[in-house]
């Protein structure tokens, strides 16, 4: 890349066996359900997740929004975390399109729902209120440092949700870090889910895409959706390919990105300008702070970082940054950050 960029997984440029893959990808129109690169990597996906099939979509947000639709109607309620993706940086689009209203609650510090809250936001049978027809998990949790959510938490979310007859939907747009910061299968946490949407696009490196699992009935109804979106491509091999390489070979390596993640953040703890919980870090982000003493904003540090370094980092309010790591980031950026950050520091 032509930077060190810190600011997402999503900035990742697809690497050069994704680049070979997309040029000899053989394709078809994948609307008709003709593209055979589409067709394998909604296989796999499926295969990976532990689930019947698999759809391919351009983005985490459209799964995700496919997802609801194809789950709820107008005026059903879906539970959330008031911090999820879902909620906070998905556009509104459940209420917008789908007339789907969000029934966020609280998140605790690694981003879970209490069950008893899950359960007490569940409303009874009556004419009067709103039917409560789904809940959503998110895994990694991005709203709480990218936290890994445990099997055993999951399960205690479905049981509710079984009793009550809701459905389930994770946004996994980061699943694999979640598995590989736990040395899980992604199956052991997708198998409580009736719906699991993970991206190709993050961490994964391809340029495009993510891919929405359920069962064949449940994929079904989710083509449709799609469709309503906008969202059925044509000859869509050309980026499904780089989604096979993204499964078969980048998946095991998410683990150097954690391993990075902690360096920057065992770094940023030696730093005194800065302040961090290094036990958060599991997985690829690390959320940081400016200690109180430093004149500077976090906008005003990440604009001259980014003159002083090329080193681009994320704000995160007024005095927080977010810093995620992935392929294009290895040990020595992280030292370039820290080295840069230091400076910066020292003449504010
Ligand atoms: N997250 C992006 C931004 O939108 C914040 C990022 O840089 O982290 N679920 C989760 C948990 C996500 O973090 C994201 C993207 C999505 C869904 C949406 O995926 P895309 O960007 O493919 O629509």
């Amino acid at each position: 890349m032509d930077r060190i960029d810190f600011r997402s997984d999503t900035v990742s440029w697809p690497t050069p066996a994704m680049r070979e893959a997309m040029a000899s990808a053989r394709v078809g129109d994948d609307v008709y359900g003709e593209d055979p690169t589409v067709n394998e990597l909604e296989a796999l996906a499926a295969a990976r997740v532990g689930k019947e099939a698999g759809l391919f979509v351009s983005s985490g947000t459209m799964g995700n929004l496919a997802a609801v639709l194809a789950h709820a109607g107008r005026g059903d309620e879906a539970i959330l975390g008031e911090d999820s993706h879902v909620f906070c940086w998905e556009a509104g689009g459940m209420a917008a399109l789908g007339g789907v209203m969000p029934h966020p609650l609280p998140t605790d510090a690694i981003g879970r729902m209490a069950p008893g809250a899950v359960e007490d936001a569940i409303r009874w049978d009556d004419p009067h209120v709103a039917r409560s027809r789904l809940v959503l998990l998110e895994n990694s949790y991005g709203g709480k440092h990218g936290y890994p959510l445990p099997p055993e938490y999951l399960a205690s979310i479905a049981a509710v949700a079984r009793r009550y007859g809701l459905a389930l939907h994770m946004d996994g747009a980061r699943l694999f870090n979640a598995a590989v910061a736990q040395n899980i299968d992604a199956a052991e946490l997708t198998r409580h889910v009736d719906s699991v949407t993970f991206c190709l696009s993050k961490g994964l490196c391809a340029p495009v895409g993510s891919v929405l699992c359920g069962s064949a009935d449940f994929i079904h109804h989710a083509r449709r959706a799609r469709k309503i979106l906008g969202g059925g491509m044509r000859q869509a091999g050309i980026l499904a390919a780089a989604g096979i390489v993204a499964l078969n070979e980048m998946i095991e390596r998410l683990a150097d990105d954690h391993a990075h993640a902690r360096l920057l953040a065992e770094g940023l703890a030696q730093l005194p300008g800065a302040r961090v919980n290094v036990d958060m870090v599991r997985t690829n982000m690390v959320f940081f702070e400016l200690a109180d003493d430093v004149a500077l904003s976090s906008e005003q540090v990440a604009d001259r970082l980014r003159e002083t370094a090329n080193v681009w980092l994320g704000t995160n309010g007024p005095r927080g940054f977010r810093a995620v790591t992935h392929y294009w980031i290895d040990a020595n950026d992280v030292r370039v950050l820290l080295s840069g950050l230091e400076s910066v520091l020292a003449q504010s």
